[in-house]
Protein backbone atom coordinates (compact mmCIF):
# COMPACT_ATOMS: atom_id res chain seq x y z
CA UNK A 1 0.00 0.00 0.00
CA UNK A 2 2.72 2.32 1.34
CA UNK A 3 4.87 1.64 -2.25
CA UNK A 4 1.87 2.15 -4.12
CA UNK A 5 0.76 5.56 -2.72
CA UNK A 6 4.84 6.73 -3.21
CA UNK A 7 4.76 5.68 -7.01
CA UNK A 8 1.15 7.13 -7.42
CA UNK A 9 1.82 10.61 -6.40
CA UNK A 10 5.25 11.55 -8.39
CA UNK A 11 2.59 10.26 -11.19
CA UNK A 12 0.26 12.69 -10.71
CA UNK A 13 2.97 15.41 -10.17
CA UNK A 14 4.98 14.73 -13.63
CA UNK A 15 1.94 14.45 -15.32
CA UNK A 16 0.95 18.04 -14.12
CA UNK A 17 4.38 19.16 -15.01
CA UNK A 18 3.78 17.67 -18.21
CA UNK A 19 6.82 15.28 -17.77
CA UNK A 20 6.26 11.62 -18.82
CA UNK A 21 8.34 9.78 -15.96
CA UNK A 22 8.40 8.09 -12.92
CA UNK A 23 7.01 4.41 -11.92
CA UNK A 24 7.14 2.74 -15.68
CA UNK A 25 7.86 3.68 -19.28
CA UNK A 26 10.00 6.29 -17.88
CA UNK A 27 12.48 5.87 -20.32
CA UNK A 28 10.41 6.58 -23.63
CA UNK A 29 9.54 10.12 -24.30
CA UNK A 30 12.54 11.50 -23.32
CA UNK A 31 15.22 9.18 -25.69
CA UNK A 32 13.08 9.55 -28.33
CA UNK A 33 13.53 13.67 -27.63
CA UNK A 34 17.43 12.98 -27.60
CA UNK A 35 16.95 11.10 -30.42
CA UNK A 36 15.60 13.93 -32.82
CA UNK A 37 18.20 16.26 -31.33
CA UNK A 38 20.47 13.93 -32.48
CA UNK A 39 18.98 13.96 -35.95
CA UNK A 40 19.26 17.73 -35.74
CA UNK A 41 22.78 17.59 -35.19
CA UNK A 42 23.85 15.70 -37.65
CA UNK A 43 21.79 18.13 -40.63
CA UNK A 44 23.77 20.97 -38.80
CA UNK A 45 27.11 18.90 -39.55
CA UNK A 46 26.11 18.65 -43.09
CA UNK A 47 25.86 22.30 -43.34
CA UNK A 48 29.42 22.48 -41.80
CA UNK A 49 30.39 19.96 -44.86
CA UNK A 50 29.23 22.79 -47.00
CA UNK A 51 31.03 25.09 -45.75
CA UNK A 52 34.43 23.46 -45.79
CA UNK A 53 33.50 22.92 -49.28
CA UNK A 54 33.42 26.75 -49.91
CA UNK A 55 36.79 27.34 -47.48
CA UNK A 56 38.57 24.97 -50.60
CA UNK A 57 38.35 28.13 -52.82
CA UNK A 58 39.30 29.75 -50.48
CA UNK A 59 42.08 31.08 -52.70
CA UNK A 60 39.48 32.03 -55.82
CA UNK A 61 37.34 33.57 -53.31
CA UNK A 62 33.82 35.44 -55.32
CA UNK A 63 34.57 39.69 -54.07
CA UNK A 64 31.82 40.96 -56.48
CA UNK A 65 28.75 39.98 -58.18
CA UNK A 66 26.20 41.96 -60.61
CA UNK A 67 23.34 43.37 -58.93
CA UNK A 68 19.88 44.18 -59.96
CA UNK A 69 19.14 44.49 -63.57
CA UNK A 70 21.02 45.69 -66.73
CA UNK A 71 20.43 49.27 -67.56
CA UNK A 72 19.85 49.64 -71.15
CA UNK A 73 20.77 52.82 -71.96
CA UNK A 74 18.14 55.06 -73.92
CA UNK A 75 19.02 56.71 -77.16
CA UNK A 76 22.60 56.11 -76.84
CA UNK A 77 24.16 57.76 -79.66
CA UNK A 78 22.75 61.23 -79.19
CA UNK A 79 20.95 61.64 -82.33
CA UNK A 80 17.46 59.57 -81.95
CA UNK A 81 19.36 56.42 -83.04
CA UNK A 82 17.74 53.57 -81.60
CA UNK A 83 20.20 51.10 -79.18
CA UNK A 84 21.63 47.71 -80.86
CA UNK A 85 20.61 46.36 -77.63
CA UNK A 86 17.08 45.72 -76.44
CA UNK A 87 16.24 46.16 -72.78
CA UNK A 88 15.64 42.23 -73.03
CA UNK A 89 18.93 41.56 -72.61
CA UNK A 90 20.37 39.68 -69.82
CA UNK A 91 23.57 38.24 -67.89
CA UNK A 92 26.09 38.86 -64.63
CA UNK A 93 29.47 39.23 -64.30
CA UNK A 94 31.50 38.09 -60.85
CA UNK A 95 34.62 38.96 -59.59
CA UNK A 96 36.90 36.29 -57.67
CA UNK A 97 39.99 36.82 -55.81
CA UNK A 98 42.62 34.47 -56.79
CA UNK A 99 45.30 35.40 -54.10
CA UNK A 100 48.61 37.14 -55.37
CA UNK A 101 46.71 40.35 -56.07
CA UNK A 102 45.13 39.28 -59.39
CA UNK A 103 41.96 38.98 -59.67
CA UNK A 104 39.62 37.23 -62.15
CA UNK A 105 36.34 38.64 -63.80
CA UNK A 106 33.91 36.77 -65.34
CA UNK A 107 30.88 38.36 -67.55
CA UNK A 108 27.87 36.11 -69.25
CA UNK A 109 25.55 37.70 -71.20
CA UNK A 110 22.53 36.97 -73.58
CA UNK A 111 19.29 37.60 -75.79
CA UNK A 112 21.72 39.88 -77.71
CA UNK A 113 22.39 40.89 -81.37
CA UNK A 114 24.13 37.69 -82.87
CA UNK A 115 27.79 37.37 -84.14
CA UNK A 116 28.37 41.23 -83.16
CA UNK A 117 31.48 42.58 -81.32
CA UNK A 118 30.93 44.68 -77.99
CA UNK A 119 33.67 46.94 -75.58
CA UNK A 120 32.98 46.00 -71.84
CA UNK A 121 35.14 47.40 -69.07
CA UNK A 122 34.68 47.74 -64.90
CA UNK A 123 33.77 51.69 -64.61
CA UNK A 124 34.25 53.70 -61.56
CA UNK A 125 30.25 54.69 -60.97
CA UNK A 126 27.24 53.09 -60.48
CA UNK A 127 25.02 52.77 -64.01
CA UNK A 128 22.59 55.23 -62.68
CA UNK A 129 25.43 57.57 -61.78
CA UNK A 130 26.95 59.55 -64.63
CA UNK A 131 26.67 56.66 -67.19
CA UNK A 132 29.02 54.90 -64.63
CA UNK A 133 31.61 57.45 -65.81
CA UNK A 134 34.90 56.33 -66.67
CA UNK A 135 36.79 53.27 -66.48
CA UNK A 136 38.52 52.19 -63.38
CA UNK A 137 42.16 51.95 -63.69
CA UNK A 138 44.74 50.88 -60.92
CA UNK A 139 47.26 53.15 -61.75
CA UNK A 140 44.48 56.26 -61.77
CA UNK A 141 45.80 58.67 -64.71
CA UNK A 142 46.64 62.01 -64.05
CA UNK A 143 43.79 64.55 -64.47
CA UNK A 144 42.64 64.96 -67.95
CA UNK A 145 44.86 61.64 -68.73
CA UNK A 146 42.10 58.94 -68.58
CA UNK A 147 42.71 58.07 -72.31
CA UNK A 148 46.69 58.29 -72.49
CA UNK A 149 47.32 54.22 -73.18
CA UNK A 150 49.82 54.50 -70.27
CA UNK A 151 46.74 54.40 -68.32
CA UNK A 152 43.76 53.28 -70.69
CA UNK A 153 45.40 49.76 -71.18
CA UNK A 154 43.83 45.86 -70.46
CA UNK A 155 46.59 45.89 -67.47
CA UNK A 156 45.69 49.18 -65.77
CA UNK A 157 41.55 48.43 -66.57
CA UNK A 158 39.23 45.53 -66.73
CA UNK A 159 38.31 45.03 -69.91
CA UNK A 160 35.86 42.34 -70.97
CA UNK A 161 35.08 42.93 -74.98
CA UNK A 162 33.43 40.28 -76.38
CA UNK A 163 31.61 38.48 -79.38
CA UNK A 164 28.75 37.64 -79.42
CA UNK A 165 27.76 34.06 -80.82
CA UNK A 166 24.39 32.81 -83.23
CA UNK A 167 22.25 32.94 -80.25
CA UNK A 168 23.29 36.62 -79.18
CA UNK A 169 24.84 35.10 -76.25
CA UNK A 170 29.02 35.55 -74.87
CA UNK A 171 30.56 34.62 -72.08
CA UNK A 172 34.44 36.53 -71.63
CA UNK A 173 37.08 35.46 -68.46
CA UNK A 174 39.63 38.07 -67.85
CA UNK A 175 42.21 38.20 -65.23
CA UNK A 176 44.22 41.47 -63.87
CA UNK A 177 46.81 41.66 -61.38
CA UNK A 178 45.03 43.69 -58.91
CA UNK A 179 41.65 43.83 -56.99
CA UNK A 180 39.90 47.22 -57.40
CA UNK A 181 39.95 49.48 -53.88
CA UNK A 182 36.58 49.36 -52.21
CA UNK A 183 34.03 51.90 -53.25
CA UNK A 184 36.04 52.87 -56.39
CA UNK A 185 34.55 49.68 -58.81
CA UNK A 186 30.73 49.71 -59.05
CA UNK A 187 29.49 48.67 -62.87
CA UNK A 188 30.36 47.13 -65.72
CA UNK A 189 29.81 48.94 -68.84
CA UNK A 190 29.23 47.22 -72.52
CA UNK A 191 30.10 49.68 -75.38
CA UNK A 192 29.18 49.78 -79.31
CA UNK A 193 32.69 48.71 -80.22
CA UNK A 194 35.66 46.98 -79.21
CA UNK A 195 38.03 48.61 -77.36
CA UNK A 196 40.42 50.43 -78.78
CA UNK A 197 43.57 51.89 -78.23
CA UNK A 198 43.78 54.72 -75.29
CA UNK A 199 40.44 52.21 -74.19
CA UNK A 200 37.84 53.74 -76.48
CA UNK A 201 34.89 52.19 -77.61
CA UNK A 202 32.11 54.33 -78.45
CA UNK A 203 28.79 54.67 -77.28
CA UNK A 204 28.16 53.18 -73.77
CA UNK A 205 24.70 50.95 -74.65
CA UNK A 206 23.89 48.66 -71.16
CA UNK A 207 25.44 48.58 -67.85
CA UNK A 208 24.95 46.49 -64.83
CA UNK A 209 25.95 47.46 -60.90
CA UNK A 210 28.48 45.64 -59.60
CA UNK A 211 29.81 47.13 -56.49
CA UNK A 212 33.52 46.22 -55.20
CU1 LIG B 1 33.84 51.36 -70.71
Amino acid sequence: MKTTLRCFTPMIFLALVGLVAGCGGDDSEPGGAAGSAGSGGSGGSGGAGGDGGGTSDAADMKIASSTGAWNVYRDPYADGRASPIADTMMGSADAFALGGGKMRVKLTVSALPANRPFGSHIHKLACEDTKAGGHYQNNPAPDGGANDPAFANAANEVWLDFVTDASGAASKETTVDFVPRTGQAKSVVIHDMLTMDGGLAGAKLACINMPF
